[in-house]
């Protein structure tokens, strides 16, 4: 026995985009359309590796008052599956549950929805003892309680595939649906569980059974970054093969951190951003990238950066370099987090409390008998089991003391200059 299937969740068809400040029209409706782009590549990644089925864990659509268009073009993709012979096994998630369903479009016969009592379908009719896919759908969007009981037992020597979206083992971030533990799923001794949910890929479990999230086609907000796509399973008598991720994603969302520290100037900070676009562009793969940029760090370039319109004319900038592209990289927006210089020689000259406050710090580090007490004072918090978990480091040696009294200055001293109305 040979099978192919690909596994994708999180379509979330006709997603409208987040966090983008402004768009031209060019990148807004590429952004429109990415979705169902990244959808079309699906479709044709199943085509080109002749998958024997395709398997869409939830959340095929963005609201439970899905679009007619995301369910005709869904429908039209199906349909270009059956074409092909593949079959195509569908459950609903907390975004699209089955008490959501606007226009009730017919579904092509190679497609399985599951609706909200768990089932076992062949993949193919004809055999006996081929693969099988169990699944479940969301009733309604609030499903707070796990829907493994309800799952069948597995039919020895045939390989089961478990359908759900649901959170495992309560990954933070997403909201607590259909909540089941690793355990819950390793136990039902099924071959490959294809989860839908969490947008961020993860192989929970790579060995049988396997626990997979493919993650979302399409990343769709800035924190929802790099490559996205689907897994590819091949399975023989042996049992399923290592998942292989493709992308399918169509704009690749970025962040470009830049340190402002050391930088003189306009036109450093904007030529060096223009090199790390240029660098963003040449690892998406042929992809459309949307960037925010965050400026982090101390520095001359933090005045120029306050004054109004700066970070206004740094996007347009670059945006008119790169946004007119094909592939495109749009910044859609940028965090300033910049904060004044800091010269610490004059404030340690200086006849007020920041100057006292260095004056303190470096008679400390100084005295050998301070460090020695202070590694005493210390020591306590860094063998208590709590507190271990937010500390960095140790204090082994006299030294380390010195270290930490040195970031501890640079924390105060940053707040205190801040303060002081310096930024
Ligand atoms: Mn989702």
């Amino acid at each position: 026995m040979t099978f192919r299937f690909v596994h994708a969740a999180d379509l979330h068809l006709d997603s409208p985009f987040k966090g983008i400040r402004e768009t031209d029209p060019h990148v807004a409706d590429v952004l429109r359309r990415a979705t169902f782009d990244a959808y079309a590549r699906l479709i044709q990644l199943c085509l080109d590796r002749r998958a024997d089925a395709l398997l869409v864990a939830g959340d095929v659509f963005d609201g439970a008052d899905r679009s007619l268009a995301a369910q005709v073009q869904f429908v039209r993709g199906l349909a270009r599956l059956q074409d092909a012979g593949i079959r195509a096994f569908i459950c609903h998630g907390n975004h699209d549950p089955l008490d959501g369903w606007g226009a009730r479009i017919p579904m092509p016969s190679n497609v399985h929805q599951f609706g909200e009592s768990a089932e076992a379908i062949a993949v193919d009719p004809q055999s006996p003892s081929g693969p099988v896919v169990c699944g479940i759908s969301y009733p309604t969007r609030e499903v707070r309680s796990s829907l493994l009981p309800g799952f069948p037992t597995r039919e020895p020597g045939r390989f089961t595939i478990g359908l759900l979206h649901a959170n495992v083992d309560a990954s933070p971030g997403h909201e607590a649906y259909a909540p089941c533990t690793l355990a819950d799923l390793t136990a039902t001794g099924y071959d490959y569980w294809a989860l839908g949910h969490v947008h961020t890929r993860t192989i929970v479990r790579d060995q049988a059974p396997m626990v997979v999230y493919p993650g979302n086609t399409q990343g769709r907000h800035p924190n929802e970054r790099g490559p996205r796509g689907v897994y590819v399973v091949d399975v023989d008598e042996q049992g399923a093969a290592s998942p292989a991720f493709v992308a399918v994603d169509t704009v690749r969302w970025e962040q470009l951190d830049v340190q402002i520290d050391g930088l003189h100037d306009d036109s450093a900070l904007f030529s060096g951003l223009e090199d790390r676009v240029g660098d963003l562009l040449t690892q998406a793969d042929g992809r459309h990238v949307v960037y925010r940029i965050g400026l982090q760090g101390r520095g001359a370039m933090h005045e120029s950066l306050s004054r109004t319109g700066t970070i206004d004319e740094l996007v347009t900038q670059l945006n008119a370099t790169w946004a007119s592209r094909d592939p495109f990289a749009f910044c859609g927006g940028v965090v300033d987090a910049t904060r004044s210089e800091i010269d610490r020689e004059a404030l340690l000259d200086g006849k007020d409390f920041i100057g006292d406050f260095l004056a303190l710090t470096d008679e400390v580090v100084r005295d050998e008998g301070l460090v020695a007490d202070l590694r005493q004072e210390l020591a306590p918090l860094y063998e208590n089991a709590r507190a271990r978990r937010y500390l960095e480091g140790s204090l082994a040696r006299q030294d380390d003391v010195r270290d930490l009294v040195a970031s501890a200055e640079d924390v105060a001293l940053g707040l205190l200059v801040d303060d002081e109305g310096g930024g």
